[in-house]
């Protein structure tokens, strides 16, 4: 089995973002890469750049009809793409691409063998859904990547593990009756934060009744509230038995986030990312591919997704 880490990077997905003040601005990359090197683990990575997702690849998550008014309104540039979270501007719709091809081609690098891991900074937007935009998220990258581990690479059973302060609802609602999509998400409670969904009770719907592990924490949770919860992930994963492991590792979960009220320490990043090669390793495949997600706080993204890679590292 290969070792090595890709690291998907570059102007092309560093672009993704939004001005004027908004908390996903065009900086949380720059903030990465800067720790990345002060580390000295810029080195130690394999660097690959984005690509833009074709037609078809989008298609495979989102509808022909959303996919034309994403580039119909980035053209425009003036409006937003959901109720006032997600503003368009000239040229989103390729950044939009790139970010979705750079999560493709960091699944791609690890089905082919080149790595077992691979990481992308600027990627797991989650809350995309088939038809819409929302939350800052125009194309949903992880959702792509799950429909394309399918049909390109023939795989049956993914998990979908999201550690980022908001619920995965994009991911969530695309796969509610699917049973062969494991999913875990750690969030603040929908009662008090953004978008208010992924309650325990939610276990998926249809054939997949059960199936699904939301964890809602209380909106100022430490550490232990993490570990205590992450153990259940732990036991689920292995049960579940999945051939590839996607992770959302949004840093707005790392206390002092200006977004969410949760109080995780950047160790639970590193932590979750750890565990996930080992269980990933113990399967046999060892597959892992790490999504940045949000983080608003430029410090805690940088160290909590950089903490993501040397886990990655530290595992080979
Ligand atoms: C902003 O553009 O809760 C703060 C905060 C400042 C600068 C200009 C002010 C313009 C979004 C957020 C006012 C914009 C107000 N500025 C937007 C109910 C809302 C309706 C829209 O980490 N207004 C919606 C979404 C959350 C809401 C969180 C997390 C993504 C992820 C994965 C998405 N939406 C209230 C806000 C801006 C700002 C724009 C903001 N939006 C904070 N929290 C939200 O899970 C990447
Ligand atoms: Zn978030």
């Amino acid at each position: 089995m290969s070792s090595g880490v890709l690291l998907i990077c570059g102007a092309e997905i560093a672009r993704y973002g939004f001005g004027g003040g908004h908390p996903f601005g065009p900086d949380r990359h720059e903030a990465f890469m800067r720790e990345l090197h002060a580390r000295g683990l810029d080195g130690r990575v394999r660097c690959g750049a984005a690509r833009a997702a074709t037609r078809e690849e989008l298609e495979s998550f989102h509808t022909a009809e959303y996919i034309d008014q994403v580039r119909e309104r980035s053209a425009g540039g003036h409006a937003y793409l959901d109720g006032g979270d997600t503003p368009a501007w000239r040229g989103l719709f390729e950044a939009a691409s790139y970010v979705v091809g750079g999560t493709l081609n960091a699944v791609d690098a690890v089905m082919e063998g080149e790595v077992r891991r691979a990481f992308i900074p600027i990627g797991g937007l989650h809350h995309a859904a088939r038809d819409q935009a929302a939350g800052f998220c125009v194309f949903n990258d992880c959702g792509v990547a799950i429909e394309m581990l399918r049909r390109r690479h023939g795989l049956r059973r993914i998990a979908y593990v999201d550690i980022d302060a908001h619920h995965g609802d994009g991911i969530f609602y695309a796969f509610e009756d699917d049973p062969d999509v494991l999913y875990a998400d750690l969030h603040a409670d929908g009662r008090f934060l953004y978008p208010g969904t992924g309650a325990a009770h939610e276990t998926g719907i249809g054939a997949a009744r059960g199936t699904k592990l939301n964890l809602p924490l209380p909106p100022d949770a430490d550490d232990s509230d993490f570990l205590a919860s992450w153990e259940r992930v732990e036991a689920y994963l292995r049960a579940g038995q999945p051939q590839f492991i996607l992770f959302q590792c949004g840093a707005d979960s790392v206390a002092g986030d200006p977004l969410t009220s949760l109080r995780f320490s950047v160790r639970a990043h590193a932590h979750a990312a750890a565990r996930l090669c080992a269980i990933a390793d113990g399967l046999g495949h060892g597959r892992v591919v790490g999504m940045g997600g949000g983080g608003y706080n430029r410090r805690n993204l940088a160290e909590a997704w950089t903490g993501v890679v040397q886990a990655f590292l530290d595992s080979e």
